[in-house]
Parts: C-alpha cells; sequence; structure tokens
C-alpha cells in the first residue's frame, strides 16, 4: 500500500491544526484584502481577519453561497488578476448563469497532487494505464484525474466521455487498468460489454475511480460485480477545487478528506449551526491554499458526516460517508424526506431489477406522488401479467418499509430509461411545472 504525501496524509492532529490555521490566516488575508465580496461580508458582521485566532473562531466567519458566485459572475470571487490565472473552469449549473473558477500555476500544482493523492489510495500507481471517460471541458473532472494520473506518472489515455464501443475497444487494445468516470456510466460500459459479448475478465481492469455524483454501496457491489475492478469514490466540487477534495483509500470505510488543505465543518443546513462530530448534515468547506479562488466556509449542499475515528491505512485525515445526495436533490414527498440514493439502495438489492431507474414526481391536487420507473433483466421480463403485477408490488413493499412513503413501481420498458456518459439524471420532478 502506497501513501502519495506520508507528511501531509498522517500528520498528527495537534501539528495539522496548526497548519490548518496558519493557512486560513493567510488565506482570509488574501481574500479580505482582494475580493470585495469577502471585504463586505466580513465588514457586515464587523470581523476582520484578525479576528480569527483560533480554528473555533472559523465559525464566526459567515458562510459563502452559490449565490454569491452567481452576483459576482463570471470573475468577482477572483483574488488574483487575471493574468496570474492559467486555467478557467466551471460547474454546469441546471438553473441560471453557471459558476466560473479559476486557477493559478501555483493551484494547478496542488491541484494536481491532491489528485494524485487520492488516485494512489486507491490503489494507482506510475504502472498503471489510466482511460480518462470523463468528459474534457470546462467540467473539472477530466483535467483533475488526467493532472493526478500524470503527475504520478501513470500513463494517460484522454479518451473523454462517450463512444462507448470505442471506450471498450481501446480497454482492450491498450490494456487498460484503471478506468476514471461516473458511476453510472460504469454501469452503461458494462451493460455494453455484455450486449458486445465482451468477457470484462478478459480484460486488464484493476481499479475504478468513480466520482462526481452520488451512488450507493449497492451500486459498487454490482459496478464491482460486474467489471471485475476495486470500485473507489472520490468526492469534490468546482468551487472548491474539482475533484481531489476526498477519496477512498483501500478499507473504502469513508473518503479521507485532504485536511491541509481544506477544512471541513458540518452543519444543520436549516439553522447553519455547526454540528458536533459524527452528526449527519451539510459538509462546508474553507479552502486554504488556493491563490485564485479562495473559498471561505463554502455551503456545499452536500449531506454527510464525518469520522475522525482512526483508519487502518495509517491516514490521520477525517474521512466523510458518502454523501447522500445534495439537500437540494432531497425529494420531499408527502413530508418524508427521501433521496434518490436510498431508493437506489433498495433497487439493487432486489434480485430482477436492472441498475436503472427514474424518479418521477407528480403532483395531483394537492398530493404528491412517487413514481420509481425501473426496468428488469431479461431473464425475468414477464410474459405474466400476474407475476408482473406481484414483482412491483413487491418492490412497492420495500420501498414504503424502508422510506415510510408509498410509492408507485412502474415497469418500462427494456433499455427505455436514458443511459448515462456524465452526471446521471434521475429524478423528474414534474410538481414544479
Ligand atoms: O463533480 C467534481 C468531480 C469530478 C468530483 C470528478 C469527482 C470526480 P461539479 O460538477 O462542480 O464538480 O459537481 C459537484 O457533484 O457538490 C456533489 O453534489 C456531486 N459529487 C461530486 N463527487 C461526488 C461523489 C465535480 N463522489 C457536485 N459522491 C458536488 C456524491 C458527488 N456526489
Amino acid at each position: 500500500m502506497q501513501i502519495w504525501d506520508q507528511q501531509y496524509e498522517c500528520m498528527q492532529r495537534e501539528e495539522l491544526e496548526q497548519l490548518q490555521l496558519e493557512r486560513l490566516q493567510a488565506t482570509l488575508n488574501r481574500a479580505f484584502k482582494n475580493v470585495t465580496c469577502y471585504r463586505n461580508k466580513f465588514t457586515e458582521r464587523g470581523i476582520v481577519p484578525e479576528d480569527i485566532q483560533s480554528l473555533d473562531d472559523l465559525k464566526k466567519l459567515p458562510f459563502t453561497t452559490k449565490e454569491d458566485l452567481r452576483l459576482n459572475y463570471p470573475y468577482g470571487m477572483f483574488a488574483v488578476p487575471l493574468r496570474e490565472v492559467v486555467r478557467i473552469h466551471s460547474s454546469s449549473g441546471t438553473t441560471g448563469k453557471p459558476t466560473v473558477v479559476g486557477y493559478t500555476k501555483h493551484d494547478i500544482k496542488v491541484w494536481s497532487n491532491l489528485v494524485a493523492r487520492f488516485m494512489t489510495a486507491a490503489g494507482v500507481t506510475h504502472d498503471d494505464v489510466v482511460q480518462i471517460a470523463f468528459g474534457y471541458g470546462l467540467f473539472t473532472g477530466a483535467f483533475g484525474l488526467h493532472y493526478g494520473a500524470e503527475a504520478i506518472g501513470a500513463s494517460v489515455i484522454p479518451m473523454s466521455a462517450g463512444n462507448t464501443e470505442k471506450q471498450i475497444m481501446i480497454m482492450q487494445d491498450y490494456k487498460t487498468t484503471a478506468l476514471v468516470c461516473t458511476p453510472s456510466y460504469a454501469i452503461t460500459i458494462a451493460d455494453r460489454m455484455e450486449k458486445m459479448g465482451v468477457d470484462p475478465k478478459s480484460l486488464s481492469l484493476k481499479v475504478g475511480l468513480f466520482g462526481a455524483e452520488p451512488w450507493s454501496e449497492a451500486m459498487r457491489k454490482e459496478i464491482e460485480n460486474r467489471l471485475f475492478v476495486s470500485a473507489t469514490d472520490n468526492y469534490g466540487l468546482s468551487e472548491i477545487i474539482g475533484p481531489g477534495v476526498a477519496g477512498d483509500c483501500e478499507y473504502k470505510c469513508g473518503m479521507h478528506i485532504s485536511e491541509d488543505a481544506f477544512i471541513a465543518e458540518i452543519i444543520d443546513p436549516e439553522t447553519g449551526e455547526v454540528l458536533p462530530p459524527g452528526s449527519v448534515g451539510e459538509l462546508v468547506l474553507t479552502t486554504l491554499t488556493k491563490e485564485a479562488f479562495p473559498m471561505i466556509r463554502y455551503r456545499t449542499r452536500d449531506i454527510t458526516s464525518l469520522d475522525y475515528s482512526p483508519c487502518a491505512c495509517g491516514r490521520t485525515n477525517v474521512r466523510m460517508k458518502k454523501t447522500m445526495g445534495r439537500s437540494d436533490d432531497m425529494l420531499i414527498v408527502k413530508g418524508v424526506n427521501v433521496f434518490p440514493s436510498q431508493i437506489e439502495e433498495i433497487l439493487f438489492a432486489i434480485e430482477g431489477c436492472e441498475p436503472h431507474y427514474q424518479i418521477v414526481l407528480e403532483r395531483h391536487g394537492a398530493l404528491d406522488v412517487l413514481e420509481v420507473h425501473i426496468e428488469v433483466t431479461e431473464n425475468i421480463f414477464f410474459d405474466e401479467m400476474k407475476k408482473q403485477k406481484a414483482f412491483l408490488e413487491m418492490v412497492e413493499k420495500r420501498i414504503d418499509s424502508v422510506l415510510g412513503v408509498g410509492a408507485t413501481v412502474k415497469l418500462v420498458e427494456p433499455n427505455s430509461i436514458p443511459r448515462h456518459e456524465g452526471k446521471a439524471q434521475r429524478v423528474i420532478d414534474n410538481r414544479k411545472i
């Protein structure tokens, strides 16, 4: 087992906290001096950077939200002049303007190292052939993993997303050992292999680095069983850096957050109050090394919890649990909070359900109606209505008993649920229309 950066990944907490405080103070000074939005927000609260004398003082600072970034579109949150920015990415907002983020030369170096860290923790070495099946472009995923893999010295295949049959041909011919994509695309690739009659065991795949969207433990098992890889999770977001915030080690017991580069807090999304260690809530991140685009107490909207218990891998950095999804993806159905990933977990545990589903929400009068569209495997595709009905009722019962909310489960034609090359769109909410 290898560790990319022993010094920072295995630091004793006291020493780490000292480093975090020093870097935080430097970040605050830079942000206060160079970014009007931060200066205004601090001033409104009567705070100057010198007031932050301990990590505990962090909670005195105001949060930064996506709305702040929108108001300062495109470059208003940059803390350096544009001539020092060597790269621009953006996050694909589903509504309104996208978020624009920038990196200095130094930021790119730091970013590559952070990605190299989690790739190493996942088992990638300089002997690997890494196929990047994220879309290259404004999205941070492909470039992030690309630079990280190169830093390790692995051979990078910048394949980009889509063109699934070619992906598979390249995997066969170039002897790809590490696959990088969204977990939903990994399933699409596995499906296509099956159709093409390609035996995944005949490939050289060893490890999968999957991220950019929520996925359940059940989906991890499904990918591992079908692609014969160790399926690892990694987390990040454009506003903070892109991929490279956190990633699984070989024990897959939560993703280690690179705490020398980020401070993680968990807050109550309703009240904004900081919650004690172990609580489930919204992840708030502060960057400690970024020059071009420092983020102070950024509300990620991602729901998770932090685990400070020691990890068998020897890394001392805190681990974040697989995120259940974003608080804005959380569905409130008849007053019950439901995450799409919870439905996924239930479906994947049922023999015969395909790993493709869609959640459709409708409003009938004042009532929310939750529909779950599923496909079933060919071998159990029912010609008898009675059998089909019994199966769907069984799935409905499981959903009801686990989530405490009734759903109508509908069987749809094979291959009619959209397959994904990037981030999966699992929910259609017709209630908002
Ligand atoms: O998705 C960065 C990334 C690229 C991470 C490649 C990992 C791999 P954005 O497009 O800005 O950036 O989307 C960020 O995606 O707030 C989460 O809601 C979600 N997300 C990212 N990684 C995970 C993950 C990239 N491993 C948003 N599990 C985040 C669950 C994830 N959700």
